[in-house]
């Protein structure tokens, strides 16, 4: 049974490297870049993987603002209609978040380290 729980475990490891801007070559992280849109009253996408350095923009693409409110207010933006807002990751680590008038909208971002030790650590 642990066996086939590691197994889970090390697929979902691939998934969320599969799943993160290839950035593996030289290690560079300049310019890593990702967009999530704010629409139809949700995020997408709601939970990406993403390497440490990446700049993710939220841009609202509703009538009405949204804000990106960080579990521990790490970030905490209102986003007009139409207007977007930046924050760039530099820490590997988990960050949850919500829409505070709409509590629904939910999304969580896991930034791993370039040489992968965040995704190892899940392993234990
Ligand atoms: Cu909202």
């Amino acid at each position: 049974m642990l066996r086939v729980l590691r197994a889970l475990g090390l697929a979902a490891v691939f998934a969320a490297l599969l799943s993160a801007p290839a950035a593996w070559g030289d290690g560079s992280t300049q310019g890593l870049e990702l967009a999530i849109a704010a629409s139809d009253y949700w995020f997408e996408p709601a939970w990406p993987t993403v390497h440490a350095g990446t700049t993710v923009r939220w841009t609202n693409h509703d009538a009405e603002s949204h804000t990106v409110t960080e579990e521990w207010k790490r970030f905490d933006a209102e986003i007009w209609p139409g207007g977007s807002f930046t924050f760039t990751f530099a820490e590997p680590g988990v960050y949850f978040y919500y829409c505070e008038p709409h509590e629904w909208m939910i999304g969580e971002i896991t930034v791993v380290a370039n040489d992968g030790s965040k995704a190892s650590k899940t392993l234990t």
